[in-house]
């Protein structure tokens, strides 16, 4: 591979690699679920990491075997963030995931520019209560982009809007639909979480302490 002296960009996702919010997710969408007369599991939403909140409704629906029409669907998406929002609201950053402060904190010191690139319409909030804000160059989400992950439109805006190419950018990942997204972008991949859920990613690590700049780096000649 060609080695380059340009600096690396770094594209992070926001829900299961900065923050916890799956967790929110899950009981706004069990607390909907419910009120439609049926029970939405922990394996279920699983499935709906990185997949964008009107998708995610589709295929809750469809687990319950329920028909609505997109003016219901409409009302249904808006009451599940309503109670989705209530919760983030109290977030602090003690809610912000292990290694990620002191990453994100090394690489604005490096001058290693930083974007995120998540699926999420409320990633503002979330970046604000956890108190991350600050250290993003560009911000690519929900309200910006036209397709969902695994379309990689996301993660070349980010890029674009970084001024960086995509050889040289990472994307940071904890959902199958993101690192496909990342993979379609031609950008490299780190994933979060397991490697067998995460198939593609270049590396798979549990967290973002367990990864170093250096290490970053180096992916560029794997
Ligand atoms: P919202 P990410 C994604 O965020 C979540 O993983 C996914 O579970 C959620 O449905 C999606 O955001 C949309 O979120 O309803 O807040 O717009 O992982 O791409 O940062
Ligand atoms: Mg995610």
């Amino acid at each position: 591979m060609q080695h380059t002296t340009e600096p690396i960009a770094c594209i992070f996702d926001l829900d299961g690699v900065l923050v916890d919010t799956a967790v929110y997710h899950y009981k706004a969408w069990k607390q909907l679920a419910n009120s439609l007369g049926f029970d939405f599991t922990e394996a279920q939403n699983e499935q709906l990491k990185g997949v964008n909140r009107m998708r995610s409704l589709d295929m809750i629906l469809q687990w319950g075997g329920i028909e609505k029409s997109s003016a219901e669907k409409d009302v249904l998406a808006a009451a599940k963030n309503e109670q989705y929002v209530a919760m983030i609201q109290k977030m602090t950053v003690a809610e912000v995931l292990p290694g990620a402060l002191d990453l994100l904190t090394a690489l604005q010191a490096k001058g290693i520019k930083i974007a995120l690139g998540s699926a999420s319409k409320n990633s503002s909030l979330i970046l604000e209560r956890t108190e991350l804000a600050h250290f993003f160059d560009a911000i690519v989400d929900g309200n910006s982009v036209s397709t969902s992950k695994p379309d990689p439109e996301v993660f070349l805006k980010a890029a674009e809007l970084l001024g960086a190419e995509k050889e040289n950018s990472v994307v940071f990942e904890d959902a199958l639909a993101g690192v496909q997204a990342a993979i379609a972008a031609d950008m490299m991949v780190v994933g979060i979480g397991k490697a067998e859920n995460l198939p593609g990613a270049q590396v798979v690590i549990n967290d973002l302490s367990e990864i170093t700049i250096s290490e970053i780096e180096a992916l560029r000649t794997r």
